[in-house]
């Protein structure tokens, strides 16, 4: 893939990793090879529509903390996984091994009103330190004046059957996470990994008062209202959803998250997880995506 041909795309270096950067006169973005990792996407003349740490820091295999992690083939911790997505790791990290694994450029589509871009990941033996399986990946970017869509298509190309759990981790902007709230998972079950991984039922909207970290028992589409407005989330191919803040306490722990930028984000991410992993036969494929726009 030779630059050149494209016209509002075009290669940047960022860090250490290699990026893609769209500059179309109706939309921006930037998306690096590492992890297929979106961090910056906004229609002109608006502020960011993902959020991305301001220590965030661009390493080869260093999960970038915000915009779109791609956690894959499994999400969260492996103890918490079901039997059959555990048995393949060989690891106690979180989140699988895609968001820092280098994917491979495939195709560039531009047009008046849209840029798509694709991204693939042979998930292999190189990969066995971490994993024993194999697996085709292919993350679909669709950038319009409208918003972004991400898909992220999983085929087995082996004769086993291939069990895995995942999630689009996306990272959302807000000036106060305190009058912030997540309107669609109504009258929804969720397991709170806070309380011991114990079962409830969402009363109302999700608000937040401190660290939150759930999963819910829904692929519903989703409003995320903040003081500066709303967000749609429409998810593909997800039965459950987790939202996430992590609070002044675990914000501290955890990697590129500085002072109070807790109070400035919140994650909607769009899953495959807990009871909702996907087990592909021979030859099949699952999509996963989300589609971030206006309401
Ligand atoms: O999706 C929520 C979560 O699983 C939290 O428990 C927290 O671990 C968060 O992901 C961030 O994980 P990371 O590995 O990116 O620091």
């Amino acid at each position: 893939m030779k630059p050149g041909h494209w016209s509002f795309t075009r290669w940047a270096t960022v860090g250490q990793l290699e990026a893609i950067e769209v500059h179309h006169p109706q939309f921006r973005a930037r998306l690096f090879l590492q992890g297929a990792h979106l961090t910056h996407f906004a229609p002109r003349d608006e502020p960011e529509w993902l959020w991305l740490s301001d220590t965030a820091r661009f390493e080869p295999e260093r999960a970038i903390r915000g915009g779109i992690p791609v956690c894959w083939p499994w999400f969260g911790v492996p103890d918490k996984n079901p039997p059959e997505v555990r048995r393949r790791i060989h690891t106690n990290a979180s989140h699988g091994f895609a968001r820092t694994a280098v994917w491979k450029l495939e195709d560039v589509r531009e047009t008046a009103q849209e840029v798509e871009i694709s991204l693939s990941l042979d998930a292999n033996a190189d990969f066995a330190d971490a994993w024993q399986g194999r697996a085709l990946l292919l993350m679909t970017f669709n950038f319009s004046a409208d918003g972004c869509q991400l898909v992220l298509s999983t085929t087995n190309p082996g004769t086993e059957p291939l069990a895995f759990s995942q999630a689009l981790h996306t990272y959302l902007p807000t000036s106060d996470i305190r009058q912030t709230r997540v309107e669609g998972l109504e009258n929804c079950g969720y397991v709170d990994s806070l309380k011991d991984w114990s079962y409830h039922t969402q009363q109302g909207a999700v608000q937040f008062d401190g660290e939150t970290d759930r999963i819910y028992e829904s692929g519903n589409p989703l409003i995320v209202a903040t003081p500066a407005g709303f967000r749609k989330l429409t998810a593909i191919g997800s039965d459950s959803t987790v939202v996430w803040n992590p609070g002044h306490e675990k914000a501290a722990q955890l990697s590129d998250f500085p002072g109070e930028a807790w109070q400035s984000m919140l994650c909607v991410e769009t899953a495959n997880a807990l009871s909702d992993y996907r087990v592909l036969n021979e030859g099949q494929s699952h999509t996963l995506g989300v589609m971030i726009g206006r309401v």
